[in-house]
């Protein structure tokens, strides 16, 4: 069943060269639908919690440093097929095979800063939401 609903966060490359702005158009205008907004930092550990899956993979110290370096923009978002639609507006995770138009196409700097993240499955947007929005009662 297609899902609703999919988790984003604009990472600290896009909101510290003042991207957020247009990546958040990008978004609205492809149709998706903000539920939640914030702007917020990560430490060293919380990024480690969010990435453990890749806890055992070479970049991931490198990963968790980068994440936990400025601000991030965290969104869940509300589309009809979002999760699937969203990875096809983001492109592929490394700029240099992303696709024309797309999100990391046109602000990410590098397979590690590479601008914004978007949940791979229902149910990882919801694990996702939830680690950052859990707990709020208004969505
Ligand atoms: P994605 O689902 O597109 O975010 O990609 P992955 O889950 O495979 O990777 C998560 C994050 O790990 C990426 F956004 C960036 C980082 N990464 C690296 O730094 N190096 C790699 O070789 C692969 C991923």
């Amino acid at each position: 069943m297609p899902t609703n609903r999919t988790f984003t966060m604009i990472k600290p490359d896009a909101v510290q060269d003042g991207n957020s702005g247009s990546i958040i158009k990008m978004i609205e205008e492809a149709g998706f639908r903000i539920v939640a907004l914030k702007k917020t930092q990560l430490t060293p550990e919380r990024a480690g919690q969010f990435y453990a899956v890749h806890a055992e993979r070479p970049f991931y110290n490198d990963l968790c440093k980068y994440m936990s370096s400025g601000q991030i923009v965290p969104m869940i978002l509300e589309k009809e097929n979002a999760v699937a639609d969203f990875r096809t507006l983001i492109g592929a995770t490394n700029p240099a095979n992303a696709d024309e138009g797309t999100i990391r196409k046109l602000f990410a700097k590098s397979i590690e800063a590479n601008a914004i993240h978007g949940s791979d499955s229902d149910e990882n947007a919801e694990i996702e939401g939830n680690f950052f929005f859990g707990g709020l009662e208004q969505f």
